[in-house]
């Protein structure tokens, strides 16, 4: 037999998952589901130096843990409420429907005032108080829950129904394209000029194990978020503000009714390491920021701007590299995926990732330089990419050796990529890809052979090096800039201004 406490801790348990499970049925992953919530107290509450590390370095890494840390708290949390009622319920001498209401109360106000979702938090208490009120055989008028394994059994199979049924959600949403999906008319095809701006992308890439093709199969993310917004297409809108003639707001349709274009961009943060994966490419759809800020009429002592997001990320930086922007919606011809700043997000030439503000709602012109968002945790990233060669690629087969990556410069470009193979004494020049096409009107004949011309303006290259080896020997690679400036030598950690020195591999063959 079970001894009571430790039937009233499991039953409280139960109940705490199913508030947990409740709650995340009606808020999904998003920041108004109590678990997110709480991640996001737990990632303001811990050291700037901590969180600096945790999410521009670790990223994606991090960000499964800490969801699950807080999915442990909140049930803590609730769990720890479904007892405090059975206490008081026991104490007072309650009978077992005062005592369940109590449960379910307790748990729907904290749920509230986590995360400010009242349909989610009434759900949430009453699945809690739900589980609770099953574990009960019977009335007992004693408070106590359970009278035995039955009514444990009860409540835990109620939590594991809710835990199911809060699993069935996202993929009920994702079929029945709820809010994840645009409802509007968006086309599913991709754009034939797109099509073939990708075409010439994948043959232009070198096919090598280990190594990305020119367009990112798999692209980064990095933001702030323990979940990411969820934003309204049709009530999200861009206001340009601040220094200006007139201040304006457009909203989506505006936005993609304009002239737009195709443009590769390359985006990698801060904090990403010599040889890290977090640096990618795609081919983005949208229109230069500079036609809004003419339209606004930016006041001649306009120096920087502020630029705000949705999840109340904002980043100051030069009004300079603002001009030079493109105002993105679509990502590789789709309309942009939520984790990469749906509906529009900026694209920002030449500059470490955090600038490129994902989610955009408000780019304010100042009049003095302000501080953004990483650089209150001590970064130093709103400033031009440092150039960097990745070395991701290497095999042997039989004393044939062949390495490859990616090199990129930002807006410098890559005119070169050098290959020692021992240890940086003698360098050799790696085959480069051919660079990719330059900004395409949106609006250019697929079919004409003049559409897609020019050259990508801030694209990475592909590198490849083929060689003969016996023995044992460092494999040490560098990109060299169009002007001829050779990636410096020095080491550095990616904090506070980004990773610097050579990616090198021991080769045996
Ligand atoms: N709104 C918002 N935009 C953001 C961030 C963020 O946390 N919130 N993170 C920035 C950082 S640090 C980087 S490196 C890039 C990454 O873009 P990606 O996730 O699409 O690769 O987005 C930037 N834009
Ligand atoms: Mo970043």
């Amino acid at each position: 037999m079970t001894p009571p406490r430790v039937r009233r801790v499991a039953v409280a348990t139960a109940s705490g998952v199913a508030v947990a499970a409740g709650t995340f049925l009606v808020a999904g992953f998003s920041p108004r589901w109590v678990v997110v919530a709480i991640a996001q107290t737990v990632l303001l509450a811990l050291p700037d130096a901590v969180l600096a590390a945790g999410i521009q370095g670790l990223g994606s890494t991090g960000q499964p843990l800490l969801v699950a840390g807080s999915a442990g708290l909140a049930v803590a949390l609730f769990g720890g409420l479904a007892l405090l009622a059975l206490r008081v319920g026991r104490v007072a001498d309650r009978d077992r429907a005062e005592i369940v209401f109590l449960v379910g109360a307790l748990q729907a106000l904290a749920a509230f005032l986590l995360a400010v979702n009242p349909a989610a938090a009434v759900v949430g208490g009453a699945l809690g108080a739900a589980v609770v009120g099953l574990a009960g055989a019977s009335a007992t008028g004693t408070g106590e829950v359970s009278r035995g394994r039955r009514g444990l059994l009860r409540s835990a199979g109620a939590a594991a129904a809710a835990v199911g049924l809060a699993g069935a959600g996202p993929l009920a949403r994702a079929i029945g394209g709820g809010p994840d999906g645009r409802d509007r008319a968006e086309p599913v095809e991709r754009d034939p000029l797109v099509e073939r701006l990708l075409d010439g992308a994948a043959a232009r890439s070198f096919d090598l194990a280990g190594a990305e093709p020119l367009v990112s199969e798999s692209f980064y993310v990095v933001d702030k978020n323990a979940a990411d917004p969820r934003v309204d297409p049709d009530s999200w809108s861009l206001r340009v503000t601040g220094a200006v003639d007139e201040e304006i707001e457009i909203d989506l349709d505006a936005v993609e009714s304009r002239p737009a274009q195709h443009r590769f961009v390359t985006l990698r943060c801060v904090g990403d390491t010599v040889n890290g994966r977090k640096t990618d490419t795609a081919v983005w759809t949208g229109f230069p920021v500079a036609d809004l800020l003419e339209e606004s009429g930016v006041r001649p002592d306009g120096c920087c701007v502020m630029v705000r997001a949705a999840d109340d990320y904002y980043q100051a930086f030069p009004l300079s590299a603002l001009r030079d922007g493109l105002l993105a919606y679509r990502m590789n011809g789709r309309p942009l995926p939520r984790q990469h700043g749906a509906p529009v997000r900026a694209l920002i030439p030449g500059h470490w990732g955090e600038i490129n503000v994902k989610w955009i709602t408000e780019i304010e012109i100042l009049e003095e330089e302000a501080t953004g968002y990483w650089e209150e945790r001590g970064w130093h990233g709103t400033g031009p990419v440092s150039t960097v060669a990745k070395l991701h690629h290497v095999e042997t087969d039989d004393g044939a050796v062949s390495v490859g990556g990616h090199a990129y410069a930002g807006t410098r470009g890559v005119s070169a990529v050098e290959v020692s193979t021992d240890g940086g004494d003698t360098w050799s020049e790696a085959d480069l890809t051919d660079r990719l096409p330059g900004a395409t009107p949106a609006d250019a004949d697929p079919d004409d052979p003049d559409a897609v011309g020019g050259e990508a303006a801030d694209a990475w290259r592909g590198w490849r090096y083929e060689y003969e080896a016996d023995g044992e020997h460092e494999v040490v690679v560098r990109a060299v800039e169009a002007d001829g400036t050779v990636q410096p030598a020095a080491e550095r950690d990616p904090f506070p201004s980004g990773a610097s020195g050579y990616a090198s591999r021991t080769v045996r063959p």
